[in-house]
C-alpha cells in the first residue's frame, strides 16, 4: 500500500468511524469520509476537518455513494444506526441502513474497483448459546432485527470476496467504548450513559438485574485492529471477533465507573430490554492469529480515559 492511498471512512462522522479518521490522519493518509450526519457528528471530525475531504450523504444512494469511492482503495465501512432497542422499534429503518446500506457500499466498492472493504461487524449475530466465549466458526443466532441486518452484511462481504473478488474483511465488535459515544440517545451505549449520569449526580438506569455480562473494549484496541484488516493477507473473506477477551458485569462495570468517578449513587433498576442477549465474551484467538492484534488498553484505563473526556467535553 502506497503512502497516498485514497481512504474512504463511511460513518466517518460517527463515534468508531471518527476515531478510524483520526488515526489515518494521524498516519500521513488521504481520508474521504462520507456521513449522514443522522447519529454521526460533525464535532467528532471539527479538529481534522481541513485535513479530510467531507462529503455529506447516505450510503443507500448508488450515485452518492459510488461517487465518493471512486478512486478509492481502503473502505472502512462503519455508517450504520445501531442499537438493538432501536432496531425493535425502527425495524424499517434498520434494515434500510444497516442491509441496503451495506449492500450498496459493497456494490460501488467492486464498480470502483476498490482493494479491501472492512466493515464493521457486531457481536449481536451470535445471540444466545453458551456462556463461554463465542467463537467465529459457532452457528450464528440473531435474536435483533440489528443483529440479523449486520449478519446479512457478513455474508455479503464473503460473497463478494468469492464471486467479485473484492477483499473484505468483517470484524465483530463486541462491545465498543469510548470519547465521542454519544450519549444523548434513549439507544445509546451504555458506558456514555452510566458516565453522564454519574457525572451529573443522576441514578443509572440498569434493565433487568445488571448480572448480564458483556465483554467492553477500548475504541483504540478497535481502530489497532481495522488498520491491521485493511493490509494482512490472511484476513481476506473472514470474520474475525474484536474485543478484550474479559467478561465483566453491568453491576460490575457501574462499580468500577463509580470508584473512578468518585460516587455511590444507587442505580434503578427497569425491566429487560427485549433481544438482549445475557451473557458476550469474545474468544480473540482468531485475531491474534490473523492480524497480529493484541488489545493494548485493558477496561480499567479505558473506562478512565473514557471518564476524563466526559469530564472535559460534556455538554
Ligand atoms: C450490541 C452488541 C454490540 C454492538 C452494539 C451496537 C451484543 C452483545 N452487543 O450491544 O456488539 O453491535 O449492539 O449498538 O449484542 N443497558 C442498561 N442501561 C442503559 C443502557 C443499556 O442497563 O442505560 C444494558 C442493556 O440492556 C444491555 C447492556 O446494558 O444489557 C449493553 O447495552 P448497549 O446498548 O450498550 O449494548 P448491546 O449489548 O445492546
Amino acid at each position: 500500500m502506497g503512502a497516498r492511498d485514497l481512504y474512504l471512512v463511511t460513518g466517518g462522522a460517527g463515534f468508531i468511524g471518527s476515531h478510524i479518521v483520526e488515526a489515518l490522519v494521524r498516519r500521513g493518509e488521504r481520508v474521504r469520509v462520507l456521513d449522514n450526519l443522522i447519529t454521526g457528528r460533525h464535532e467528532n471530525l471539527a479538529h481534522l476537518i481541513h485535513e479530510i475531504e467531507f462529503i455529506e450523504g447516505d450510503i443507500s444512494d448508488y450515485e452518492t455513494t459510488r461517487k465518493a469511492i471512486d478512486g478509492v482503495k481502503i473502505v472502512f465501512h462503519e455508517a450504520a444506526i445501531p442499537s438493538v432497542p432501536r432496531s425493535v422499534d425502527e425495524p424499517k429503518l434498520n434494515h434500510e441502513a444497516n442491509i441496503n446500506g451495506t449492500f450498496t457500499v459493497l456494490l460501488a466498492a467492486r464498480d470502483a474497483a476498490v482493494r479491501r472493504l472492512v466493515y464493521a461487524a457486531s457481536s449481536s449475530a451470535y445471540g444466545e448459546r453458551g456462556t463461554g466465549a463465542k467463537l467465529e466458526d459457532q452457528l450464528p443466532s440473531p435474536l435483533s432485527p440489528y443483529a440479523v441486518a449486520k449478519l446479512v452484511g457478513e455474508y455479503y462481504c464473503q460473497v463478494f470476496t468469492r464471486v467479485y473478488g473484492l477483499e473484505t474483511v468483517a470484524l465483530r465488535y463486541f462491545n465498543v467504548f469510548g470519547p465521542r459515544q454519544d450519549p444523548s440517545s434513549p439507544y445509546s451505549g451504555v458506558i456514555s450513559k452510566f458516565i453522564t449520569a454519574l457525572l451529573s449526580g443522576q441514578s443509572p438506569v440498569i434493565f433487568g438485574d445488571g448480572e448480564q455480562s458483556r465483554d467492553f473494549t477500548y475504541v483504540a484496541n478497535v481502530v489497532d485492529a481495522n488498520l491491521r484488516a485493511a493490509v494482512e493477507p490472511g484476513a481476506i473473506g473472514q470474520v474475525i471477533n474484536l474485543g478484550l477477551n474479559q467478561r465483566i458485569t453491568l453491576n460490575q462495570v457501574l462499580a468500577e465507573l463509580q470508584k473512578i468517578i468518585g460516587t455511590d449513587l444507587t442505580p434503578r433498576y427497569e425491566s429487560p430490554r427485549v433481544g438482549d442477549i445475557r451473557h458476550s465474551l469474545a474468544d480473540i484467538t482468531r485475531a491474534e492469529r490473523l492480524l497480529g492484534y493484541r488489545p493494548s488498553v485493558g477496561l480499567t484505563e479505558g473506562l478512565r480515559y473514557t471518564v476524563e473526556w466526559y469530564r472535559e467535553n460534556r455538554g
